[in-house]
């Protein structure tokens, strides 16, 4: 094949050939949740007829692109980065990227030499080819009946007077500014307003607690938090500013003071509740008044700094994941455009928060790259009803649904009429991520939901990839529930043994990453060594992603869960180490261990064992109390589930460490499969905490 019909190929693929106005270019188990489910290799092909109006429609179409990216990677992304604005061109050698330490400092660029901006390209373009008028955000409150429309121009003129006051209060291009908010269009209007300015956000979650928050921006030193009064969700108010306060406070005792804290006045707590320091305090509405809906943007290197993103990983404090500008942006237009088949105009609901990668990459970023109309709930997923999701399906006729096996799972739990209730007709291509979903909520998914005419995309990747890495795309090939089936385009993923051999074929390994790809995270924030050894020295040469993996004959990939100390809960990440040395932390615990369970609505839930101090004697009342530390010190959604005391001590080797695997099966009660105990220093405290089990 020569080259020419291969851009031809490429051109007819991402568009650049058209000038309409948006082509922009140690092994764990899967858990099969009540145990009676056969794993997903056992499944059978679902071939849901879906024909995508990206072009790619078979497995053999796909293959023929998926080879020229890997084979040529700088070319084929140079092409799809053709269909976004820049302001300056990127240098013909591009792509620079070293992963192996032995030959030196792990460092990955894109679109080296070039400038861009992602603000410009979500919402300029759109507006400059004429489509300011369509809608935006398609807002749903809380409460049924509260909704607003914002078109993308009302997007970019709000954007812009933001950026405006930013830089009125000495906001900088590289300057940190942390959010802390509920899901409200001020939330992403935030981030575009950082993006504009070349000022990098770090969204964090709105469950995180004062402590947590304090933790983030010291980690970061951020000039500037953007908060709001409160937020409402379900039944529950939560004062948002209140915890700023909190967390700001405990940030001072640490040395590190915010200058200024933007305030939206939210509806949920209303200004006279709301805690205030005139000297640091202001309110955004009237911040804004003052403010021009012009603000001129700033070009950025491709490698200049987009988002901090804090994430959990199995050791020590959380990590700062840095992304830049040029390689996030092309791949979170790109992949949105091909696993959601999304066209401009399209209704798109992505229902996870801005708080995670999940609400950058496909809330924000990559359906406004393509110019979709993006439904933003606030609320719960069943309030006031478990019918609540499929009634905001039918309100704004959502093509694609995007959401997390945990939210299925606990909808699958009330009776089929709460689905069958709404008009779900407008539904073509349902999508989960997060965490591994089980067959049976898969089949709900697909048959409940989707009436089965709907492919499901599963797709698997992490805050570190930046964008979606193993997923179908709809309908180029039939799916399998709980099976993220293929790589995305430039995606290498490889198979090792624990020796760090590449297991070739079918078979089951560890799964990491060959050769960079333009989404990838760059560095941890301030800790560049910490990003080589998380990632780059447990195999050299490949990203390690943490997670078990099996290829099957069809080289389908499905994933079986996380090798490490990390527990995925509700879709979340939360490092065992962090809730272990939360317990710690409280006067009650002498030392604290901390493992997943199968949990059947979470996926994972999590179990810890405390032993406890001299003096302190086993109670309900020390229970709730370690929980309580753990929510303070974290949040709610890192609450254990269960706390078990164990008065004998934990199992250990002689060495010291403490043996994790003999504590998962004491907590999954699968005490038949303890193995090999005799290398423990005192193995009688197995029979201890089988005794103390369950009191
Ligand atoms: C996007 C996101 C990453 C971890 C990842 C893995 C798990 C994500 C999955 C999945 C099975 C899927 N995970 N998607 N497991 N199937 N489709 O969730 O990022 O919060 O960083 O979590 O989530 O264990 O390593 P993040």
């Amino acid at each position: 094949e020569g080259a020419l019909s291969r851009l031809q190929v490429l051109a007819a693929h991402f568009g650049t050939a058209e000038a309409s106005e948006n082509h922009p270019g140690g092994i764990k188990r899967h858990p099969t949740l009540a145990g009676a489910e056969e794993p997903s290799h056992q499944q059978a092909s679902v071939n849901t007829p879906y024909k995508a109006r990206t072009g790619i429609t078979s497995r053999r179409e796909y293959e023929r692109l998926y080879r020229q990216s890997v084979e040529d990677p700088a070319g084929f992304w140079a092409h799809v980065a053709e269909g976004y604005d820049w302001k300056q061109k990127w240098d013909t050698e591009h792509m620079r990227s070293n992963l192996d330490l032995d030959r030196g400092r792990v460092s990955i660029e894109w679109f080296a030499g070039g400038r861009t901006n992602i603000c410009h390209n979500c919402l300029d373009r759109h507006v400059e080819g004429g489509r300011g008028g369509q809608a935006c955000f398609l807002w749903e409150g809380n409460e049924p009946g509260q909704d607003a429309v914002m078109t993308y121009k009302q997007t970019l003129d709000a954007v812009c007077q933001l950026s405006n006051w930013l830089k009125s209060v000495g906001v900088k291009k590289g300057d940190r500014v942390a959010l802390y908010m509920p899901l409200i269009c001020e939330l992403p209007i935030a981030m575009l307003a950082c993006a504009r300015i070349g000022a990098v956000h770090s969204v964090i979650f709105a469950g995180f607690s004062a402590e947590a928050l304090a933790q983030r921006v010291q980690d970061c030193q951020c000039r500037v938090v953007i908060t709001a009064s409160g937020g409402i969700r379900g039944k529950k108010t939560i004062p948002l500013k209140q915890i700023v306060d909190d967390g700001l406070k405990l940030a001072e005792k640490a040395g590190f003071k915010a200058e200024v804290c933007l305030v939206f006045e939210h509806p949920a707590v209303p200004r006279q509740k709301c805690p205030w320091q005139a000297a640091r305090d202001v309110w955004w509405r009237e911040a804004m008044a003052r403010q021009a809906s012009h603000c001129p943007v700033e070009w950025v290197g491709a490698e200049d700094p987009l988002f901090l993103l804090y994430t959990s990983g199995s050791t020590g404090k959380p990590k700062g994941v840095l992304h830049t500008t040029g390689g996030y942006m092309v791949m979170a237009g790109c992949t949105t455009k091909y696993i959601f088949d999304l066209q401009p105009d399209d209704v798109y609901w992505c229902t996870a928060d801005c708080g995670w990668i999940t609400g950058h990459t496909y809330l924000t970023y990559g359906p406004l790259l393509n110019g979709a109309q993006v439904v933003l709930y606030e609320g719960v997923p069943n309030y006031p009803s478990p019918g609540r999701v499929w009634q905001i399906v039918e309100k704004y006729k959502v093509r694609q649904l995007y959401t997390a096996p945990t939210l299925i799972r606990s909808l699958e739990a009330h009776d089929a009429h709460f689905v069958t209730d709404s008009d779900r007709s407008s539904l073509r291509i349902l999508g989960t991520v997060g965490e591994p979903i089980n067959p049976r909520a898969w089949d709900w998914f697909n048959k409940v939901v989707g009436e089965g005419r709907c492919p499901i995309v599963d797709t698997w990747w992490q805050t570190e990839t930046g964008a979606a890495m193993l997923t179908p795309l709809p309908g180029a090939w039939p799916l399998r529930p709980g099976c993220a089936t293929l790589p995305f385009f430039g995606v290498q993923p490889v198979l090792l043994d624990e020796k760090g051999k590449e297991v070739q074929g079918a078979g089951e390994g560890i799964l990491c990453l060959k050769a960079a790809w333009p989404g990838a995270l760059r560095t941890i924030y301030g800790d560049h060594k910490r990003f080589e050894s998380t990632y780059f020295s447990t195999f050299k040469g490949y990203y390690f992603t943490g997670d078990g993996c099996r290829r099957d004959e069809e080289g389908y990939y499905t994933i079986t869960g996380r090798v490490d100390d990390v527990i995925n809960v509700s879709g979340h990440r939360v490092g065992t180490a962090e809730v272990e040395s939360a317990l710690q932390s409280h006067d009650t615990c002498a030392e604290a261990a901390v493992v997943g369970f199968d949990h059947p609505i979470k996926g994972q839930g999590i179990y810890a064992y405390v032993v406890l101090a001299d003096g302190t004697s086993a109670s309900p009342e020390v229970k709730k109390a370690l929980v309580a530390t753990v929510r303070s010190q974290i949040g709610a959604f890192a609450a254990p589930d269960s706390i078990h005391f164990a008065p004998g001590g934990l199992p250990k080797t002689r060495s010291g460490k403490i043996m994790r695997r003999v504590l998962r099966k004491i907590a999954t009660k699968e005490e038949d499969q303890l193995g090999d105990t005799s290398t423990l220093a005192d193995p009688g405290v197995v029979p201890k905490l089988l005794e103390t089990r369950g009191k």
